[in-house]
């Protein structure tokens, strides 16, 4: 091991991610979160794996980061999130690589290329309490660009080493592109319908929509000159069967009162559409049903008696 890595968030994919890193380095994970009660829990009692993966490790969590305390840190907050979680991680790191593997996109203002590096992943991981994790799919790791990850191999052993499927790539766009579209397709349908990711493939209508959803985000991906790293409506059907037990991570957001990330995803492809001068009709009523859904679950709009 040739570095220290701390992550800014311990939900579900900074649980998962603690994982494959403290399992390889053999020390605990380290995480830097805002509420004190999650601080207390992981630092306490660590951090659990359900499902897929069944395990428990042993983790550090600050509230503050300090200046210098790590090489990397790995950015695993709501999109809605990520600048804060930002600044956080160039106190923690000094000058060290940044990585962020946050849904959506639309964040990326202030954020120094030169030592940014994307993540994308399609693992399907739900955060079940403060500190426990369930793994409802397996899946992999994209990272890159790959010149950002020059003198930090050992990252990638580290992550490897754990069990994680990671790969670099020179330009992760394309990645960040498919993954929106997936994203944009499974996130918002399974939250309205209140149904895990399988729904996609077990629902004919729902996967029409689905389809329609993806297909809006690669006609604004190809207009942005972005060509995809394959076909995404196959590239749907297969995360929706990978992670089919799983509830979306909006789906999980809207239960638990939260804010969804909506704005970051069909809210994205939405906007990219008009800029563009395009059309993305599905996207654009979507992202409203969502808003509205927020809405009524989450600020209580329409809901008890006038
Ligand atoms: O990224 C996800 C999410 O829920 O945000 C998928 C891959 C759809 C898994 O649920």
């Amino acid at each position: 091991m040739k570095g220290r890595v701390c992550i800014v968030g311990a939900g579900a994919m900074g649980g998962l991610l603690g994982y494959f890193l403290s399992v390889s380095i053999g020390e605990p994970a380290r995480f830097i979160v805002r509420r004190r009660s999650q601080a207390e829990r992981v630092s306490g009692e660590g951090v659990e794996l359900r499902g897929l993966i069944e395990a428990r490790y042993p983790a550090e969590a600050y509230l503050e980061p300090r200046p210098g305390m790590c090489d990397v840190a790995i950015i695993a907050v709501k999109a809605y999130d990520v600048g804060e979680a930002y600044r956080a991680a160039l106190k923690a790191t000094g000058g060290g690589l940044i990585v962020i593997v946050s849904n959506g996109m639309g964040y990326e203002a202030g954020v120094d290329r030169a030592r940014t590096v994307f993540g994308v992943s399609d693992y399907g991981a739900t955060r079940v309490a403060d500190g426990v994790v369930e793994v409802r799919g397996l899946g992999s790791l994209v990272l890159g660009p790959s010149r950002s990850l020059e003198g930090y191999e050992w990252l990638l052993d580290a992550l490897a080493g754990g069990g994680c499927d990671v790969r670099v790539v020179d330009d992760v766009e394309p990645y960040r592109w498919l993954k929106l579209a997936i994203n944009a397709s499974i996130n918002p349908l399974t939250a309205l319908l209140r149904s895990r990711n399988r729904v996609i493939l077990e629902s004919p209508h729902a996967k029409e929509i689905a389809e329609g959803l993806a297909r809006e985000a690669s006609t604004v991906a190809e207009a942005r000159g972005v060509v995809m790293p394959r076909d995404p409506a196959s590239y749907l059907e297969e995360v929706a069967r990978r992670t089919g037990d799983n509830y979306s991570s909006m789906l999980q957001d809207l239960l638990a009162g939260r804010r969804t990330e909506i704005d970051y995803i069909n809210g994205y492809v939405a906007r990219e559409a008009k800029r563009l001068g395009l059309e993305a009709p599905l996207n654009e009523t979507l992202y409203l049903l969502v808003k509205a859904l927020e809405e009524a679950m989450v600020r209580g709009l329409g809901q008890g008696n006038s």
